[in-house]
């Protein structure tokens, strides 16, 4: 047990450390993880629900008997628990996450398996992290100012380069902001088909919405203006389909979190549209840029993608079972993140692997996907995917024409992927 104190690094860097455990298991260093990556990579007994965004996780398990520990926070109160077991250890409810300097207000812990309680301490693993940068004020108003000041009643101070920072910061936390709230009130209307919107369903909060193109004009036309080019690999029109996917990347991160400039992308698990089965009803993955890449950023939460993965029928075949955790997911090396423009389309087949990353920007990414497949599919049994993962290039005869019209025609043989299901085409989410 913890006998009197623990003392646990920066909360917010990316290492924390325990230490003066009674049970030496618990006295380590700690690594910032991201749930969604320490849930894919761990056993876990316990269902972290309503966790944040970070764990921190032990560098070793606990014993010879006992998985790793890990730190955790479930509506905002701490716990540590082990890898292994069904029930955290400890718990705390207030730990000082944010502290510029100085040591920390000793916090009860209270103990699960035995009555009690621990005292803890949390400080930096390192050296305490420095006061705020100290700002440059902005300049005193000049006399032109003071004058308008004088005779209009207001004046503008224009932003000057030390503002940039600041408002970047202060932009990223309101972001946060505003989306953990849709994504509570999404959360809480459920299947929104009553709202006076044309939202229709949206399971993973401002994530992906489905949106109900009849009910929304703007998007039913930029499906006007985009279709013609599934129409050329089809070689016949598209259909409209019922919905497309607003798909929104909020800034990641906390909202106390100082060093997400620093932060890399970290998501590692690609997919495959249609939740393994293969094919997978549609025949086009169109992605429309409703927003720009950030200055500067390295992460921005852009559609990354497995290049030439579209052909990997040795993936195609076995993607349900790795999918299933049956198997290991194949290693398909760094993804490729696809920069756009506002108005940029992307044009993906149905079987490329892709993922998206995280955003470590200020802004939200967001991005809206139409899934098509040719007109006739709809009348027909499904008989125009049949052969897609034989032969990929099958379901865009366009692509077949154009490229042998030009020098150099894909054979069926060059081309070992995958595809789709039958059945609902647009909308169908992979993963
Ligand atoms: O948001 C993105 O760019 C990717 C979304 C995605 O992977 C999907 O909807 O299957």
């Amino acid at each position: 047990m913890f006998s009197d104190s623990i003392c646990v690094g920066e909360l917010l860097g990316e290492k924390i450390q325990v230490k003066h455990a009674d049970e030496e298991g618990f006295n380590q260093t700690y690594t910032r993880m991201c749930v969604e990556e320490f849930r894919s990579t761990h056993e876990l007994q316990q269902k972290m629900a309503n966790c944040g965004q970070w764990v921190y996780v032990g560098e070793s398990p606990f014993n010879d008997q006992l998985g790793k520990p890990y730190i955790w926070s479930q509506h905002g109160e701490w716990k540590i628990a082990l890898v292994g077991e069904s029930s955290s250890r400890y718990s705390c409810c207030q730990l000082p996450l944010c502290f510029q300097s100085g040591e920390p207000e000793p916090r009860p812990w209270k103990r699960h398996r035995t009555q009690g309680e621990a005292s803890v301490v949390v400080q930096p693993l390192d050296a305490p992290r420095p006061p705020l940068r100290t700002l440059e004020p902005v300049p005193d108003l000049d006399a032109g100012a003071l004058q308008q000041l004088y005779e209009k009643g207001y004046v503008v101070v224009k932003a000057d380069r030390g503002m940039s920072d600041v408002i970047n910061d202060a932009v990223r936390l309101s972001n946060i902001l505003i989306y953990r709230l849709a994504d509570t009130a999404l959360g809480a209307a459920g299947n929104s088909a009553n709202w006076d919107m044309p939202l229709l369903r949206s399971e993973e909060g401002t994530t992906n919405i489905l949106v109900r193109l009849d009910k929304a004009p703007a998007l039913l036309k930029l499906l006007a203006r985009v279709a013609p080019l599934a129409e050329q690999l089809f070689q016949e029109p598209a259909e409209v389909p019922k919905v497309c996917q607003l798909a929104i990347v909020a800034p990641e991160g906390d909202t106390t979190d100082t060093t997400w400039k620093d932060m890399v992308d970290k998501n590692a698990r690609y997919h495959i549209d249609g939740r393994g089965k293969l094919p997978n009803g549609f025949g086009l993955l169109m992605g429309i840029a409703l927003s720009e890449k950030p200055d500067g950023a390295a992460s921005w939460g852009a559609f990354a993608c497995h290049p030439g993965s579209h052909r990997n029928s040795a993936l195609q075949k076995q993607y349900k079972s790795q999918l299933k955790g049956k198997i290991s997911a194949m290693d398909l090396g760094h993804a490729t993140p696809v920069v756009l423009r506002p108005g940029d389309i992307l044009i993906a087949h149905p079987l490329l692997a892709h993922r998206r990353t995280q955003n470590w920007s200020a802004y939200p990414r967001m991005q809206v996907y139409f899934r098509l497949r040719p007109r006739s599919a709809a009348m027909g049994n499904g008989s125009w995917q049949a052969n897609v993962l034989e032969d990929p290039f099958s379901i865009w005869p366009g692509l077949r024409h154009g490229v042998a019209s030009s020098s150099h025609q894909p054979e069926a043989g060059e081309s070992p992927p995958a595809v789709v299901p039958a059945g609902q085409p647009a909308g169908a989410r992979g993963s």
